[in-house]
């Protein structure tokens, strides 16, 4: 039955490699040479391999949504679906819609128009079937305490249900994250398997996580990822039920900085865009991200506490030049010191740095399936991206495969029902169920106000 397109070649890099100081970069930068040229031959000799058909299907559940980010159980019978634009629904089986909460007039965003606003994470806490309450990561508009030329405020806030609907009078704004550009948000949310809540969030937008003009200094932003004083371009963990004196939430005791050296919420760093995290449910309860790239490489990520994720030090496996984009550098571009950078599992290539090889745009998180209906998916990460083409609907599925010496292989996932090299829609996110079966989130159009919404399930094929 085994699947899926493979690539002939992946980028598999799991171990966490020191940095060289740059004193010592002098002898070791032919081999960052040999390692830039060993990436640009293999990028090129990339190509499609097909091994037979996946065994798997999109199986339509429901339409006319606008585009919908979040779908995750709610109470073992349905599932919870929020939109970006606002509406939050609960979902039977059968694609019936209810409405559960709309945080639509909370939202500052764009309705009309592609946007990295709105409501982008929600998650249930670990014991909500007895305490009702549940988190939500959104798009509000800027706080009064903000710098004045900035874009907007992420809120994570907590909410307390009321049976099958949630009145947002009962919200407390936790933490707040104001925002310089529309853009690199993360707000990814999850729970762990510790009960605290992890939250991923961008570097602050713009491109390349400098400054947009030396004149737009006060905006920023300025090497984010790199900086443990703020938190942007983070992974967050915060505990929600043992509040900190004079907070709402607490800072787990071994968080990397809860003593100092860094603002206490990190929990690792160096992250560009999480558009996607989620924990593995079995195996060693990994936590998987996925960093949105900036122009050459789009990277799948396990995130470990105390974590340098490399942004923007690097891209991908290599040394990002924040200058000049396209243009890898064979050493940082500023010393690092002894910090160790933890390259991707996985990364594919972006069409803006490699318009012939280039598999997408921009990569979709998804999860690791453990469900029951599709066997030959087991243990593998299940994936996407965006599109391969801004404006047009072209979305790719892909799964990570780890094999032997932690190595992960990268295929694409064709779908029977979507045979082809790609599926001919955005995909905007995936979900999962309590059985641990799997959700693809697309829309038409890659804008937000359009009804071109669409949840699929990944069934067996021939059902
Ligand atoms: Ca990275």
């Amino acid at each position: 039955m085994l699947t899926e397109r493979r690539y002939s070649f992946t980028v598999a890099l799991v171990t966490a490699a020191p940095i060289p100081t740059l004193a010592r970069m002098k002898s070791l930068r032919m081999s960052a040479r040999l390692l830039c040229a060993a990436l640009s031959f293999t990028a090129a000799s990339l190509a499609f391999a097909a091994e037979g058909k996946s065994g798997v299907a999109l199986k339509l559940v429901v339409t006319n949504l606008t585009a919908p980010a979040v779908l995750t159980d709610f109470d073992g019978k349905r599932v919870l679906v929020a939109e970006q634009v606002g509406p939050i629904h609960l979902m039977t089986p059968d694609g019936k819609l209810t409405p559960f909460a709309d945080f639509t007039s909370k939202l500052k965003i764009n309705f009309g128009k592609f946007d990295e606003r709105g409501v982008l994470g929600v998650a249930l806490h670990p014991k909500f079937a007895a305490n009702h309450k549940f988190y939500v990561c959104y798009s509000a508009p800027l706080r009064s305490t903000a710098p004045t030329n900035w874009d907007h405020t992420m809120n994570i806030s907590e909410f307390t249900a009321k049976g099958d609907s949630a009145d947002l009078g009962t919200e407390r704004v936790l933490l707040q994250i104001d925002e310089p550009y529309f853009n690199h948000n993360g707000g990814r949310i999850c729970f762990g398997p510790d009960g605290h809540l992890y939250i991923g969030s961008g570097d602050g937008g713009h491109r390349n996580d400098i400054n947009k003009a030396d004149t737009d200094k006060a905006r920023g932003p300025q090497g984010n990822g790199q900086d443990l004083n703020t938190l942007m371009g983070k992974i967050l963990r915060i505990d929600v039920d043992k509040p900190a004196a004079g907070k709402l939430y607490g800072i787990p005791l071994d968080n990397p900085f809860a003593k100092g050296g860094g603002l206490p919420e990190i929990y690792a760093w160096g992250i560009r865009n999480p558009w996607g995290m989620s924990f593995d449910r079995g195996g060693q309860r990994e936590l998987f991200e996925v960093e949105v790239g900036q122009s050459r490489w789009e990277e799948v990520n396990i995130i470990v506490k105390g974590g340098n994720y490399g942004w923007n030090l690097k891209e991908g496996a290599d040394w990002f030049n924040p200058k000049k984009e396209l243009a890898p550098l064979d050493k940082p571009y500023f010393d690092p010191g002894n910090a160790k950078l933890i390259d991707p599992i996985i990364a594919y290539e972006n069409i803006a740095g490699f318009p012939a090889e280039g598999k997408g745009k921009s990569v979709t998180g998804g999860y690791v399936y453990r469900g029951k209906a599709l066997p030959q998916l087991a243990g593998k990460y299940v994936f996407a991206d965006w599109s391969k083409n801004m404006g047009v609907a072209q979305g790719v599925l892909f799964t990570g495969t780890r094999g032997a010496g932690g190595k992960w292989t990268l295929a694409q996932l064709e779908p029977e029902s979507h045979a082809g090299q790609h599926i001919g829609a955005f995909v905007w996110a995936f979900g999962e169920d309590k059985d641990g079966e799997l959700y693809v989130l697309t829309n038409q159009t890659g804008a937000l106000g359009t009804k071109s919404g669409k949840i699929w399930k990944l069934v067996k094929s021939g059902n």
